[in-house]
């Protein structure tokens, strides 16, 4: 695909992308649907990686507590509150570079077990990962695999530099070709320009196979880290990610992820209009706050939206 093509999608006129994003929708997707999901931090800060907008890098102060290894029964019990609120699936975190070593592969398999014996899917993101760990994890039934691009390869820099594009790539492809399904997206409210979300997409869209996932996070600005005082992304920004999205990847499942706390009801009705189709639902994201559970059960309600179980 070329950049050309995307750039004209993600500059069209936004009602008219909407329409155009929401027809797509309705052909490919139950436009009443969503998949509720809930993220567990199984481990939490001090990681070495010094990613700009995270609340979890040892490189800044931002006085969030670090949590070791959480227990298999400590995962479980999570999950069956998130059960409990109408959660589905679950999203297993850790604050690592990459996945390595058997033992930490093992204990994800153990707790991933556990969750799933609650008729929950499972999830999970890692970090980096090898063809060999995916194959392991996928053997386990986890049905998917976290690894965002988060923005374009030129603006990579600005953001990370632990790690680059490439390595990011590399991950991509380790979990294409290992056969497991992979969700990956972005970050947008960084500083990143309209070029650089372009280039995302394209990115995103020009791989061998599309992603099952494509979450769209607004950054939720985290004292301490390099990006506390970037002005909160607008929603009209938010909501033209999400429908050149879904034109540009008809099949995958879009989520509005982090942020949806700063955003109004009415703006979060827009990006499900423009083909948004999951969401995190849970006291906490990772680290920082989310919607109340009851708010956004009341929200599913009038919006009509049920669980894609
Ligand atoms: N350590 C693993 C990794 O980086 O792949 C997994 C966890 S990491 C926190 C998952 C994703 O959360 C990041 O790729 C980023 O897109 C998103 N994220 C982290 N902090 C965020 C923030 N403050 N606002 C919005 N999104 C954020
Ligand atoms: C994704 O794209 N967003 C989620 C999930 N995948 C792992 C994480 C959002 C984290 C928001 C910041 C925090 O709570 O620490
Ligand atoms: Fe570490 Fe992931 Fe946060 Fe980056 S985004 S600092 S890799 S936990």
């Amino acid at each position: 695909m070329k950049i050309e093509k995307v750039r004209e999608i993600y500059n069209k006129p936004l009602l008219k992308l909407v329409y155009e994003a929401a027809t797509v929708h309705r052909r490919f997707h139950d436009s009443g649907k969503i998949k509720i999901s809930t993220l567990i931090s199984v481990k939490t800060g001090e990681c070495i990686e010094d990613c700009a907008y995270c609340a979890q890098s040892v490189h800044y102060d931002t006085g969030i507590k670090p949590q070791e290894i959480l227990t298999v029964a400590e995962v479980v019990e999570k999950a069956i509150k998130a059960k409990e609120s109408g959660a589905t699936r679950v999203c297993l975190s850790t604050s690592w570079r990459n996945a390595e070593g058997d033992e930490n592969i093992e204990n994800i398999i153990e707790m991933a077990e556990g969750v799933r014996k609650l008729g929950m899917d499972v999830c999970c993101t890692l970090g980096m990962i090898n063809k060999e760990n995916v194959a392991k994890l996928l053997k386990a039934g986890i049905t998917g695999y976290n690894h965002n691009l988060d923005t374009s390869r030129n603006f990579y820099p600005e953001i990370i530099t632990t790690r680059t594009y490439d390595d990011r790539l590399e991950t991509i492809n380790n979990l294409i070709d290992a056969g497991m399904p992979y969700c990956s997206g972005g970050i947008i409210g960084m500083g990143e320009s309209n070029e650089d979300r372009i280039s995302l997409l394209h990115t995103v869209a020009s791989q061998k196979k599309h992603p099952f996932n494509f979450p769209v996070n607004a950054l939720v600005p985290v004292k301490g880290t390099p990006l506390e005082n970037q002005p909160l992304v607008s929603v009209w920004e938010i909501v033209r990610i999400i429908a050149a999205a879904r034109i540009l990847m008809p099949e995958t499942n879009i989520s509005l992820a982090a942020g949806r706390i700063n955003m109004t009801e009415e703006a979060q009705a827009l990006c499900f209009l423009a083909g948004a189709n999951s969401v995190f639902i849970g006291e906490k994201l990772l680290t920082t706050a989310n919607t109340k559970i009851e708010d956004d059960v009341r929200l599913f309600e009038v919006l009509g939206l049920k669980d894609r179980a």
